[in-house]
């Protein structure tokens, strides 16, 4: 079968395209479905974020990812490949937990991990069969995960790989060393379609991978990990089995990574120069409410000096708007930030992704404020919170972001800057000067700092 995997883009609030000439990284899902396509198939992909998407392009099948706000577009897209007679798959974090939802959008849905079950369809397709929902039974065990090409990740621009030293500072190379989390935040789609699951892949197998990036010129990594520290031994081997090779790279993690020292210690001289970490709330009885208490928001400091003190930059995830929360949290919440040196900042209004109990807990409570999947955004209010106004929530939401990314506070987070890494913290500050560029010409892009 001639097979076309599609990454579709997310709609922007006047109802266009949110495209892009130059992306800082590449999902991978798009080469990975390639590589575990069985042997006799001819595959093509496209990610639209930075490619237009033919619909009329030759193909007997056409298998489609999406993530968060991209599921409308994926939904319109299969609406159109099928107009024009294509057989659509569709697969992915959002599908698997709305299989029947999303099987009236296209032809079959795959619900899990595609390693097992996907063959199974190609099987049944090939036939004339078709089951609907193929929903994986078990998880992969991660050992010897079929390669991908790293040459044809759909975001690589290659030629700029060669000839910019920017941009070869600029491109992470994505990596995946593990799969799920074991923790229990109720809004969170990852622990939800894991099933509080966590594995690892092979030290020997991930290191497979950063030769191969290695020997292709890259030296940036991105761990495409949620949580790669849940099993902290086996984060410990990996860490130092990456020193020898001498690169840099950034993940997102939890905060327990600066709570243990002997980790924090191999992922910094692995070459950890920057962490997403999910810290949400600094109000104790928000991080309650959604089930992260073991984030310890009266600790927050001291782990962020920790961090500090090896010169890793943070990017702070932040919820504004929980239970708990009130338009006072506001304030506090960009002071913490800035009397902490926060490198980097994205904020979240909380999201009921569909699936979780989170959502279950809002729909139940009639607490949901937008259908609309498109603008299951960032920074759209879909919940009614219950400490303000889901017009205070935006109101204390931007009023963070603009106080965050103002020149002044950008000069007081970054002098001084953490020791031991000038050219990171001067690209972060490059950064920042750009959002508060992009912030202050843009009305509506509070909703998409990515
Ligand atoms: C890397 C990543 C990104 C990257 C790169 C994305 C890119 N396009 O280049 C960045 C950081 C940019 C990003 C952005 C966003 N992301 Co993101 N991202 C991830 C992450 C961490 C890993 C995804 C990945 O590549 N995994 C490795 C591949 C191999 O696995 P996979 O994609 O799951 O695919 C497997 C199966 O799902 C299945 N499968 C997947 N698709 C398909 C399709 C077909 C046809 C088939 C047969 C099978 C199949 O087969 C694969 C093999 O088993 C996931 C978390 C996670 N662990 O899933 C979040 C995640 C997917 N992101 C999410 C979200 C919400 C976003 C954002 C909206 C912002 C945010 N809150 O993080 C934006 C959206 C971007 C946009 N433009 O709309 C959510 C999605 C929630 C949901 N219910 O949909 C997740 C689950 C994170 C979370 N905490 O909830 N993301
Ligand atoms: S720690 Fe992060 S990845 Fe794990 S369940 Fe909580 S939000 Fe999800």
């Amino acid at each position: 079968m001639r097979i076309h995997f599609v990454s579709p883009t997310h709609y922007e609030r006047g109802g266009g395209l949110h495209k892009t000439t130059r992306y800082w990284t590449s999902a991978l899902t798009l080469p990975y479905l390639k590589a575990i396509t069985p042997p006799g198939h001819e595959v093509t992909f496209v990610d639209e974020l930075m490619h237009d998407i033919d619909l009329d392009h030759e193909c007997d099948l056409v298998g489609i990812t999406a993530m968060g706000p991209q599921i409308a577009r994926a939904y319109d897209l299969a609406a159109e490949f099928k107009a024009r007679g294509r057989r659509v798959v569709m697969g992915g974090t959002w599908v698997t937990l709305t299989a029947e939802e999303s099987l009236r959008h296209c032809d079959a849905v795959v619900a899990g991990e595609a390693e097992t079950i996907w063959p199974e369809l190609l099987a049944d397709f090939a036939e004339g069969r078709n089951r609907g929902i193929y929903r994986a039974e078990k998880w992969h065990s991660l050992e010897r995960l079929p390669k991908i090409d790293y040459e044809s990740l759909p975001l690589l621009k290659r030629e700029a790989f060669r000839s910019s030293a920017l941009y070869r500072m600029y491109f992470h190379w994505p990596v995946v060393f593990s799969r799920g989390c074991p923790h229990p935040c109720e809004y969170c789609a990852v622990q939800t379609y894991y099933q509080r699951s966590f594995r690892t892949r092979p030290v020997e197998d991930v290191l497979e991978d950063l030769h191969t990036i290695k020997s292709l010129g890259g030296n940036r990594i991105l761990f495409l990990d949620d949580n790669p520290i849940a099993h902290p031994e086996k984060a410990k081997e990996l860490f130092r089995a990456m020193i020898p090779l001498g690169l840099k790279w950034a993940s997102q993690s939890t905060i327990n990574i600066a709570r243990d020292p002997e980790l924090l210690d191999l992922a910094a001289r692995s070459g950890c120069v920057s962490l997403s970490i999910g810290l949400e709330s600094i109000n104790a009885p928000s991080l309650r409410s959604v089930r992260k208490e073991f984030n310890q928001a009266p600790r927050f400091s001291e782990d962020l000096r920790a961090l500090r003190r090896y010169g890793i930059q943070v990017i702070a995830l932040i919820m504004v708007g929980l239970d708990g929360d009130t338009p006072e949290t506001f304030g506090r919440t960009l002071r913490f930030l800035v009397d902490n040196k926060v490198s980097f900042l994205k904020l979240f209004t909380p999201c009921p992704y569909p699936g979780t109990k989170f959502h279950e807990d809002m729909t139940r409570e009639g607490r949901i404020l937008d259908g609309d999947w498109g603008r299951y955004d960032y920074g759209t209010p879909l919940i009614q919170p219950t400490g303000m106004t889901p017009e205070q929530m935006i109101d204390g939401f931007r009023q963070v972001y603009e106080g965050f990314y103002s020149v002044g506070s950008i000069l007081r987070r970054f002098s001084p800057p953490p020791r031991g890494q000038l050219l990171e913290s001067l690209a972060y500050v490059v950064a920042n000067l750009k959002v508060h560029r992009y912030l202050g010409s843009n009305d509506d892009a509070w909703a998409t700092i990515s």
